[in-house]
């Protein structure tokens, strides 16, 4: 009898994907995108006019890195490189998608969510989504089982009368309520569903990018900003802020606490120069803005917590990308990635957790149309507009103030040909890189 038991204790997990994953201690993944923050928005970095209580607590409850990136400077091309852990110029996803039948995150690309459904993972999108509108590219095609959101790249957060296109699943929602607190309620209503079995929530935000819609409830904390753009922009992030913190007391409550990684970025820095879709936002210290390669479209608010696995309340200074999200998520959830796949991210667990001191990138780089940066140590080369290369040591110039470039000619030289390389690795854009669809 004991050795049935046994048996059944090896066996049964492989017949019920579910039982296997919870057998091994699957943690649950929880990975929430905020869009067009300022990197200076957030009251971990500083912020003094707009609270982020909740974030905060993110922050302290795990690793904060300050060198975190994204792998583009806009919306659809980093939700690229984060779902499928490769820089999103590999396969053509260098700008946002500009419309069309077959423009979206190319059919050949496996996502993370496709991956960890196949692990026995219970996989949902709430949020935008912007990898492409066709049925083709439709986040229930491309790995998450529900979906409850929109398809595009920005969305009014009021309900309107036509019923706009908030969806669940393919059908529209006729969604009544601030959209920001609609996301809150649906995650951790996706929470509440699966609480009993792994599971992946992919939580991306539309705040704080434009149309700058706050509600009465989140303007009213904000009376004190005189400026109506970031008045508004405040009770937006303010909104954001509540609803992150409904999905950590959410898990507080499920006792999931201790087996869920949960990672917060935002897509791309502040929208801050004319052309882009100004929010309002500050990525002070940062020079640069949303749509260029300096550090204020690309380093991002960028946290990592995972309860008893990280450290809390570490701040991380080695420079990290989105794209480290994936690989990290995959490895938590007990997958070995395969060479084929071809990942371009690093499982940062064993550098969070301070097993591993080294740097996790030999370097980290972008290609943006005619923008290019690549960042090795300390340095950064840029090209953000038509005046050529620019040299910059970041460890002392964080703002990209004093071009270095023609006092260290070798040191230029040498990450020229570094991102040469990996440039010649790149294939051309599938699309166009229009400014229309941000
Ligand atoms: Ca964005």
């Amino acid at each position: 009898m004991k050795r049935l038991l046994l048996l059944l204790a090896l066996v049964l997990p492989y017949f019920v994907p579910g039982l296997a994953a919870a057998q091994v201690g699957k943690p649950n993944i929880v990975i929430i995108v905020g869009d067009d923050m300022g990197y200076a928005d957030v009251g971990f970095h500083g912020c003094q006019d707009i609270p982020t209580p909740h974030l905060d607590a993110l922050a302290k409850s795990g690793v904060r890195c300050t060198s975190g990136y994204v792998s583009g400077p806009y919306c659809s091309p980093t939700r690229a490189g984060l779902l499928t852990g490769r820089y999103q110029q590999r396969f053509g996803h260098e700008f946002n998608p500009a419309g069309g039948a077959d423009v979206g995150l190319p059919v050949t690309e496996t996502t993370l969510a496709d991956r960890l459904k196949a692990a026995g993972y219970a996989t949902g999108l709430v949020g935008k989504w912007h990898l492409g509108g066709a049925a083709k590219f439709h986040p229930q095609q491309r790995g998450f089982q529900e979906f409850f959101g929109f398809l595009g790249g920005a969305h009014s957060y009021f309900p309107e009368a036509k019923g706009a296109g908030i969806l669940r699943g393919n059908q529209p929602a006729n969604e009544k309520d601030y959209l920001t607190d609609a996301f809150g309620r649906e995650a951790v209503a996706f929470i509440d569903k699966h609480q009993k079995e792994p599971f992946f929530l992919y939580l991306a935000f539309n705040a704080v990018h434009t149309p700058m819609h706050a509600s009465d409830q989140y303007l009213q904390r904000f009376g004190k900003i005189e400026d109506k753009t970031r008045r508004t922009y405040a009770g937006m992030m303010s909104a954001m802020d509540d609803a992150v913190g409904q999905v950590t007391a959410k898990l507080r409550a499920a006792g999931l606490e201790e087996n869920t990684l949960i990672c917060f970025i935002s897509d791309n820095g502040g929208p801050t120069m004319p052309g882009t879709t100004i929010n309002g936002s500050s990525n002070a210290p940062l020079r640069g803005s949303k749509r260029q390669t300096l550090e204020g479209g690309i380093r991002v608010p960028f946290l990592v917590s995972w309860k008893g696995k990280l450290p809390a309340g570490k701040v991380y200074e080695q420079p990290v990308i989105q794209l480290d999200l994936n690989a990290t998520a995959l490895a938590a959830a007990g997958i070995t990635a395969s060479p084929d796949w071809k990942l371009d991210g690093v499982n940062l667990l064993p550098y969070l957790d301070g097993k591993n001191a080294q740097s996790p990138h030999a370097a980290l780089y972008w290609r943006f149309g005619n923008m290019m940066a690549i960042r090795q140590g300390d340095w950064k080369l840029v090209q953000y507009d038509n005046t050529g290369r620019h040299l910059y040591q970041l460890g002392k110039d964080i703002g990209e103030k004093d071009n270095l470039l023609a006092k260290e000619p070798e040191k230029a030289k040498e990450l020229e040909a570094v991102w040469k390389k990996w440039d010649a690795e790149l294939v051309k854009p599938l699309w166009g890189g229009g400014s229309k669809a941000e």
